[in-house]
């Protein structure tokens, strides 16, 4: 295995698959609303060769310097939770193909880990679109996102929605994503935002609840949902319940659980009013959607976090910078912020100063530039 390392060997094929940022519409995609995300210039490296064997498969990761192998043979969940992504993939095509044989595959990412810009789909897409081009298996790419969903809900064990994986091998350069999560059609929305920029900040904190918080919101939805069939059977989800609709049902919902319905249908509008934004050159209109996005996500939907608020608070005194919130799943990682490009220097230095101050942690921040899905390296 050590030898995978070895920059001198020769690979059949290079894939790049990139992280996500999202402009707005978190924790929609699982109540079938809209989300407008896009790829990033962030991503992992994958390069594969075929290795001659039926079965045996080798997979290194530089950034942990840690390796495993596998037998095509005997695919099962492994207790590595890394090793899950890759496993998962592999039991996905494996179900819709017999035609992957051993190969030997290198990854190398510049993704910050549970940063909340998917790293996670990332890995699972850029797997799949690579042994789909190394084995000739014939999968669409929408095919490959289900397989990296599937991945994350069968061998994670996170009952995530389908944005990440669309994202990442769906987007266009310069373009935002549009996706209706219950029919999948989706609309390449183009982001000209100058003098604006898009800046991430990473907080560095990921509080490990997350996971089985994640859960827990997507069932609460769910919950609603049945309280509201039984005065309205045609609903099907949140999608399908209007602000007012949802105020019929403040007595019989609990007050938990009706914040986090109310939140998501809220936030349904707010995705499409700030399209709508977008293309008319509204963007401060867009900013103001994302503040209260936050303000949604936090009060409401509680899947913030003090770090989180701290930066998305410190952002309001600076004019320049016209809208932020957390992004993803929360609990941690980035905030996204939209920012005049003049004060993207001053403002990244007095928030990192600011951050160190209250949680004494390295705040780092990074551009975000809207970039192309997975594709092979040419
Ligand atoms: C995570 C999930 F993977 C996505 O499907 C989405 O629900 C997001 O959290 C919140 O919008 O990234």
């Amino acid at each position: 295995m050590s030898e995978l390392k070895g920059n001198s060997i020769k690979y059949d094929l290079i894939i790049d698959s990139p992280g996500r940022i999202n402009i707005i519409g978190e924790h929609t995609d699982y109540n079938n609303g809209f989300v407008l995300p896009t790829a990033i210039d962030k991503k992992i490296e994958f390069k594969f060769r075929k290795n001659g064997s039926e079965d045996i498969c080798n997979v290194y990761s530089a950034n942990f310097n840690t390796s495993f192998s596998f037998s095509l043979k005997d695919v099962k969940p492994s207790e590595q939770q890394w090793e899950n992504y890759i496993l998962g993939v592999i039991s996905g095509i494996q179900e819709v193909s017999n035609k992957l044989e051993g190969f030997d595959c290198v990854l190398d990412s510049n993704i910050p880990v549970g940063s909340g810009i998917s790293s996670s789909a990332a890995l699972e897409c850029g797997l799949a679109f690579g042994l789909n081009e190394l084995f000739d298996l014939g999968l669409s790419k929408i095919k490959m996102v289900e397989i990296g969903q599937m991945a994350e809900h069968n061998y994670v064990g996170t009952k995530c929605g389908i944005m990440d994986q669309f994202a990442s091998v769906m987007s266009k350069e310069g373009h935002v994503i549009l996706l209706d999560c219950q029919s999948l059609d989706y609309e390449y929305v183009p982001i000209q935002i100058k003098p604006y920029k898009i800046l991430l900040l990473n907080t560095n904190v990921s509080h490990n609840l997350a996971d089985g918080e994640y859960n827990k919101r997507r069932a609460m939805c769910e919950q609603g949902v049945t309280i509201i069939q039984k005065k309205y059977p045609e609903v099907k989800s949140l999608r399908d319940v209007s602000p007012i609709m949802l105020t019929e049902f403040k007595d019989e919902l609990d007050e938990i659980t009706f914040n986090r319905c109310s939140y998501v249908v809220d936030e349904k509008e707010r995705v499409l009013n700030t399209v709508e934004a977008l293309k008319n050159n509204q963007l401060k209109v867009m900013g103001g959607n994302m503040y209260e996005t936050h303000e949604g996500l936090s009060k409401l939907y509680e899947v913030s976090c003090p770090e989180l608020d701290f930066l998305v608070d410190f952002s309001k005194k600076y004019n320049e910078v016209i809208g932020a919130r957390m992004m993803g799943g929360g609990f941690g990682g980035c905030t996204i912020n939209i920012i005049h490009e003049d004060a993207v220097e001053e403002f990244t230095a007095a928030a990192k100063k600011a951050y160190f101050e209250k949680f004494n942690i390295n705040l780092t921040a990074f551009e975000a530039n809207p970039s192309e899905g997975t594709s092979i390296r040419k």
